[in-house]
């Protein structure tokens, strides 16, 4: 049994219903844009919460509205909010949810629900699903709503648990009998929360810095690393000043490059594989010692050789989280700073001062050089005009044009067009550039894309594997709709990596990497009234994508790719087991 209520239903004078108070509950918390996809039991509350001035963004596909939710909350420190129908609505939406909560992105995932009575004796109703304990091991915190006088309440517990100590996923379950629920307008208004705080502030301990600046001046090779956490803080004044004022250079992870110009002196990203092993105190803001950075392990921290003065135990770690249980998650912690990173970088900078002593030159010095290299080889790799393009001529030019439009988001997905990119394209923005993030997910394109441009304004440049542009491509629709200012650009190998795999068989199926030859991505646009450019030369891409800034018109661009150019899984082929396996036995031949 659903419940459907006509929009335009006169109401009884001083009463409210369900609908109108999750509407209130949401806009009385500043939260005033929906990211979602209409349907039974939630269709009238997206035409009611456009009616009371919300801004609905309607999708095609509840996984792109809950990625779209997700990055808004990166983007405002507010929850994204996304809207889905009941079962299969909400476990479209839920990947986004999982994946928001990994990479500790605020968000809040509203699904309608069927009737409690007929879904919890598995007596076969429409869309039936127990939504809420399958969201819950998935997410921060799961709520459910039965009564429309605990609306308030329920909005007000997932916005705290959104936003508060670690961010994440909230799910917030709304079954459809709760909409049409109707309640005297003053006990209604009384009922609903305006959150004092969402997000307290969490000082560290007095001692905690002491034990961190301790260590820091012991330090012979120190180094900070910035994860997207340290983006998400905005505490972009205080984290320069520290880099600045201790002189210690710093690594930026993927979305935490543009905390800092990446042109910045300090900046080692292009001496990351020489500083990781190399330095004796590392100092970890907002980022986690995952997969990402090995774990804090093996080779990457030079920790080959027991013997070695790079064994086990030798590097120290200060780490800066909000959440305490973060602390020795992979290695020992030696000085855990626990606390919200603007009032725990403001609290290290107060000790460290004026007069900080700087790090010795020989290791300043011996980053530079490497980094100079790198520098220079990328220079030349750069300088090249191959043809057909391949990823470096390609993306030489997305790094002018972020150069000169150093507002403009940049959102990123794929396996080489995702790797290539992060090391080509120089941000010099905080929270410009949006990507795959902690799990390596892929569809996030269209859904971050969309957000990036109604939360922001600004100008976003998608750039998008060809394979990665399929999981959300339907999504131009979406752009189209909005006329949003988002220039896709699918860098076209003809397939997942690479197109030039072949089926061994010979058989008429084609390898499972390979896509149509020749595929023509623009078209897509056009049908729904955008631009779409096919560029074959950095020439012809650099004047579509010119053009898709001045114009601010929803634009994709084809970028012809040389099909062999890719490699397996781009810079992470170690992850593949069967390819891991393949190399391991090519090296051992060639020995
Ligand atoms: C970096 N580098 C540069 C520059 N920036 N050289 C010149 N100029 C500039 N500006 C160098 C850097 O020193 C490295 O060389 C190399 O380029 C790569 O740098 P990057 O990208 O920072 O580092 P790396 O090794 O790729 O980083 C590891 C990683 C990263 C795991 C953090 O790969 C990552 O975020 N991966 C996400 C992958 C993912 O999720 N894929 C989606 C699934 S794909 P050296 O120092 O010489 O090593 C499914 O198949
Ligand atoms: P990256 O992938 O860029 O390394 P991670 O997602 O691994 O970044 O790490 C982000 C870390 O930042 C998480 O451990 C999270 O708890 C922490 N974090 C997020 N927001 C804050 C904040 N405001 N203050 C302190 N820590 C935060
Ligand atoms: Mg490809």
């Amino acid at each position: 049994m659903t419940t459907e209520v006509n929009a335009h239903a006169p109401s009884i004078p001083d009463t409210t219903d369900g609908f109108h108070l999750v509407i209130d509950a949401l806009k009385l918390n500043g939260l005033n844009t929906i990211y979602g996809l209409p349907g039974i039991p939630i269709t009238d509350l997206t035409r009611m919460a456009q009616a009371a001035g919300m801004r609905v963004i309607s999708f095609r596909h509840e996984q792109n509205a809950g990625n779209a939710a997700a990055i808004a909350g990166y983007l405002t420190q507010k929850p994204g909010v996304c809207l889905t129908v009941s079962a299969p609505g909400f476990l479209n939406g839920l990947s986004a949810l999982t994946n928001a909560t990994t990479n500790c992105f605020p968000m809040i995932l509203i699904s309608g629900s069927s009737e409690r009575e007929i879904v919890d004796l598995q007596q076969g109703d429409y869309e039936e699903m127990d939504q809420l304990a399958i969201a819950k091991p998935l997410c921060k915190a799961a709520f459910r709503v039965l009564n429309a006088e605990d609306i308030g309440v329920g909005v007000a517990r997932a916005i705290r648990a959104a936003v508060s100590g670690r961010p994440g996923g909230v799910y917030l379950d709304l079954p459809a009998k709760l909409f049409a629920q109707t309640m005297e307008m003053a006990a209604a208004k009384k009922s609903l929360i305006k959150v004092v705080d969402p997000a307290p502030r969490q000082l560290p301990a007095h001692d905690a810095i002491t034990r961190a600046i301790d260590l820091l001046k012991s330090a012979k090779r120190p180094l900070i690393l910035l994860g997207k956490g340290a983006a998400y803080a905005r505490a972009d004044e205080a984290i320069r000043a520290l880099i600045e004022n201790t002189g210690i250079p710093y690594l930026p992870m993927s979305m935490a490059k543009g905390i800092l110009p990446d042109t910045h002196a300090q900046s080692a990203a292009a001496a990351r594989s020489f500083v990781l092993p190399e330095a004796d105190v590392v100092v970890l803001i907002g980022a986690r010692l995952n997969w990402l950075l090995s774990h804090g392990k093996g080779k990457t921290w030079g920790r080959t050789n027991v013997n070695d003065h790079k064994a086990w135990g030798s590097q120290k770690y200060v780490q800066i989280d909000i959440s305490p249980t973060e602390m020795d998650s992979n290695v020992a912690i030696d000085a855990p700073v626990v606390g919200d990173i603007g009032s725990c970088v403001s609290a290290l900078l107060m000790s460290v001062g004026s007069n900080w002593t700087k790090p010795a030159a020989e290791w300043l010095d011996a980053i530079d050089a490497r980094r100079h290299k790198n520098l220079a080889k990328m220079a030349e790799a750069l300088a090249k005009d191959p043809s057909p393009m391949n990823f470096h001529s390609a993306l030489n030019v997305v790094r002018d044009i972020i150069k000169a439009n150093p507002e403009a988001m940049l959102v990123n997905e794929g396996a080489n067009t995702l790797d290539f990119t992060r090391s080509i394209v120089d941000m010099y923005q905080p929270r410009k550039r949006l990507d795959v993030g902690t799990w390596g997910i892929m569809g996030i394109g269209m859904g971050f894309a969309v957000a990036a441009a109604v939360e922001t304004g600004h100008n976003v440049i998608a750039v998008e594997g060809d394979s990665a542009f399929g999981f959300s491509g339907m999504e131009v629709e979406t752009i189209c709709r909005y006329n949003l200012p988002v220039c896709v650009v699918v860098m076209n190998n003809n397939g997942v990596y690479r197109g030039t795999d072949v089926n061994p068989t010979g058989g008429a199926d084609v390898a499972p990497t390979v896509f149509v030859k020749g595929a023509r991505y623009e078209m897509l646009m056009e049908a729904f009234g955008g631009v779409g450019v096919k560029a074959s030369t950095p020439a012809e891409l650099r004047a579509a994508m010119n053009e898709a800034i001045r114009s601010r018109k929803p634009t994709l661009i084809n970028a012809i790719i040389d099909e062999t150019a890719g490699t397996e899984s781009g810079r992470i082929t170690s992850l593949n087991p069967a390819t891991s396996k393949i190399l391991a036995a090519e090296q051992l031949a060639a020995k």
